[in-house]
């Protein structure tokens, strides 16, 4: 399998980081003498779309088996997240930021798991460490992915590597305005008037097991969130159907403004009280609870889920 192309894929449910980054690591992987493309798994986000379109390059294919395949995991390590028929890929290398998963490999690889914000901040630093340009659209993109993950440097994730990283990326890039370009992806991810409910609902999904509870958690990002809170009825309809459909033991979607840094989270399932107390929850009301200056799932639910159930 050594000769064989290298597939570089992020995790399922597409976003800016996992997308984008992926195509950052297929160059250098190219450039190294490697041959690598890169795909997503399933629909791209809207944010995605708006950076590759700006960056003029296309949309990855999308790959949903990768049995035999020499693999490049990018943007997470649970097996949860990746293509059903993993096991039986060779898995190459591992670039993420999030924590360990469950994944293993059958051969030595090459791991990059570093607790920055963003998987392109950790792809810059191998650009520098291999002495390998980076191309200045590619450049653009890890500079979107770098924006969408820290929420423009707001989130608590946030490390000053990943804000140096973007200076340099925006330097490189020709960007001006990293602020500028920031109000521009997110204007491109908020307008979600036309994406129907039932989509909705799962934008942005992670699936987690903690223990012996399986978890959906959604993220609804937005500058203004008062627009999807005005669906909330029918945001939690559609999630009461999702929850009856599928094998999850509790699902989550958090409505989170990245303009107020809050969160609502609409919970079903019969751990919403423990979810809502291990969260630290606000006015739980039936099905939803407020999150004061929580939007990052990674670091401000995650660990506390963890803590509780896993
Ligand atoms: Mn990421």
């Amino acid at each position: 399998m050594t000769d064989r192309p290298i597939t570089v894929i992020g995790h399922k449910v597409p976003d800016c980081d996992s997308t984008c980054t992926a195509i950052a690591i297929a160059h250098l992987l190219n450039e190294r003498g490697q041959k690598a493309s890169a795909y997503i798994q399933g629909e791209p986000n809207p944010e995605a779309v708006f950076l590759l379109k700006q960056a003029n390059i296309p949309m990855p294919d999308t790959k949903l088996h990768v049995a035999g395949e020499n693999v490049f995991i990018v943007d997470y390590s649970d097996l949860a997240l990746a293509p059903e028929d993993i096991k039986q890929a060779n898995i190459v290398g591992i670039i993420d930021h999030h924590k360990l998963g469950d994944m293993t490999s059958n051969q030595p690889l090459e791991c990059w798991i570093w607790p920055v914000g963003c998987s392109a901040t950790i792809v810059a630093a191998i650009y520098g460490f291999e002495n390998i340009v980076i191309p200045s659209n590619i450049a653009y993109l890890m500079l979107g992915a770098i924006i969408s993950d820290t929420v423009n440097f707001k989130s608590p994730t946030t490390t000053d590597q990943d804000i140096k990283t973007a200076q340099m990326l925006a330097d490189i890039a020709g960007v001006a305005s990293i602020e500028a370009l920031a109000l521009e992806q997110f204007t491109a991810k908020s307008d979600v008037r036309h994406v129907p409910d039932e989509k909705l609902i799962l934008r942005d999904q992670k699936v987690f097991d903690m223990g012996d509870t399986a978890f959906s958690i959604a993220q609804i990002e937005v500058i203004n969130a008062d627009a999807v809170l005005e669906r909330k009825e029918a945001l939690q309809a559609a999630l009461e159907t999702f929850y009856k459909t599928q094998n999850f033991d509790q699902v989550l979607v958090m409505i989170s403004d990245i303009n107020s840094m809050n969160s609502t989270v609409i919970c079903i399932g019969e751990l919403t009280n423990d979810v809502c107390n291990a969260l630290n929850g606000q006015k739980l009301t039936e099905n939803s609870f407020f999150l004061e200056g929580v939007v990052s799932r990674k670091k401000q639910v995650i660990p506390y889920l963890q803590k509780k159930f896993g």
